[in-house]
């Protein structure tokens, strides 16, 4: 019975998370977007930041870590460069507080910075920048988390999963969009993994002596992840948190120290987005056409996962027919919502 799932709408998933975001302590404009989001996630496939995490969410706010009230401070620093204190509240209300003025940035000069810190990151970056290539402009955006990650070769955690998300507009498609974790694993679907007694791909992480692991609970115990690509991706998560950190004010992954809030998860730190408006480039063949060509090619080559479209055609098929949740999860996230646990 517990494993059997329910269908929600899209509607009714938001409503039921934002209730939960509202009883433990966010403003009414914080859950909405929280609920908004997570609900996004779910939709779209990215279990690892979907309804998984509201557990998180939940005891983050209870032991007082995060403010769910928190209101965003904009610092117009420069012609394209707009800073955001989150205040000790999420990201994703910073960025919305911010997106009409950095949008204005980004058009009139072509290219614009957001550097947002102080903030709580806790879900998928693709909710952060898909919207910007559905109007026509190109985004880049980082975060870093918690040290969770050994730099390849060493053998102390430093940095974060520290996700890398890219979007552009493509004529005539769904924008191509790609976003994951510069880890060989999210963090997330390392909890997931652990939850369902699964082993992982050898070579996903470390346990507390340094050993190569493929036993979730050993890199969730003392253990680590490591970067994808040894060397390669060990130096763009390297440039994520520098990005991140250095130009927003936020946290490097390893500082912060949230052991005196137990039930913290959601890691105080930064997250920068670069957005670009194509039409300024391109001598007349603007890349959003140039995008197609290229995405013809790819079909071509017999190239058929290209990022973005399956989390495309998995939202527009749950928008169509719901979103499946397990019995025992709706309950669960039922009894949150009436305050009843
Ligand atoms: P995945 O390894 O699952 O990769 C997801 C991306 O790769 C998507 O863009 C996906 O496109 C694309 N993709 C997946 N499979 C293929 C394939 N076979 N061929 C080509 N492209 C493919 O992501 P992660 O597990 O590393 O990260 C999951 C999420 O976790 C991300 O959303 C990330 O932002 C989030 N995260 C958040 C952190 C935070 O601090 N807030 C920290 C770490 C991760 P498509 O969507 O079309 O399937
Ligand atoms: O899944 O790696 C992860 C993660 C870290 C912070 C939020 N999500």
């Amino acid at each position: 019975m517990s494993d059997a799932f329910e269908y929600s709408s899209e509607k009714e998933l938001i409503a039921l998370l934002e209730e939960i975001f509202v009883q433990n302590g966010c403003s009414d404009v914080v859950a909405r977007q929280l609920a908004e989001n997570c609900t996004g996630a779910e939709r779209d496939g990215s279990l690892s930041h979907g309804v998984f995490r509201i557990e998180g969410y939940v005891n983050t706010l209870r032991s007082g870590w995060v403010d769910g009230k928190a209101v965003p401070i904009i610092e117009d620093k420069a012609p394209g460069f707009i800073a955001v204190d989150a205040n000790n509240g999420f990201a994703q209300p910073a960025l919305a507080l911010a997106h009409d003025a950095f949008v204005e940035k980004i058009r009139s000069n072509g290219i614009a910075l957001l550097a947002i810190g102080n903030a709580h990151h806790f879900s998928s970056l693709w909710p952060d920048i898909l919207p910007f290539a559905e109007s026509g402009l190109v985004a880049l955006s980082m975060v870093n988390s918690f040290a969770c990650s050994v730099p390849h070769g060493a053998s102390t955690p430093v940095y974060g999963t520290n996700p890398i998300a890219f979007a552009a507009p493509v004529e005539g498609q769904p924008p191509l969009v790609f976003d994951f974790a510069t880890t060989t694993m999210a963090n997330g679907d390392v909890q997931i993994a652990a939850k369902e007694g699964r082993s992982l791909p050898a070579g996903t992480g470390v346990d507390r002596n340094g050993e190569l692991t493929n036993n979730p609970d050993a890199i969730l115990d003392g253990g680590a992840l490591v970067p994808f690509g040894g060397h390669k991706g060990s130096a763009i998560s390297l440039m994520v948190e520098l990005l991140t950190a250095g130009l927003s004010g936020g946290n490097f992954s390893f500082e912060f120290d949230w052991s005196t809030h137990p039930g913290a998860e959601t890691p105080k730190t930064g997250q920068i987005i670069i957005g670009i408006d194509p039409s300024f480039g391109g001598l007349g063949r603007g890349l959003p056409s140039r995008a197609s060509v290229l995405m013809k090619m790819l079909e071509d080559a017999g190239f058929d996962a290209r990022p973005g479209l399956r989390r495309h055609r998995l939202c527009a098929e749950r928008r169509t027919h719901g979103i499946p949740l397990k019995i025992s999860q709706l309950t669960r996230l039922r009894a949150l919502a009436s305050g009843a646990i």
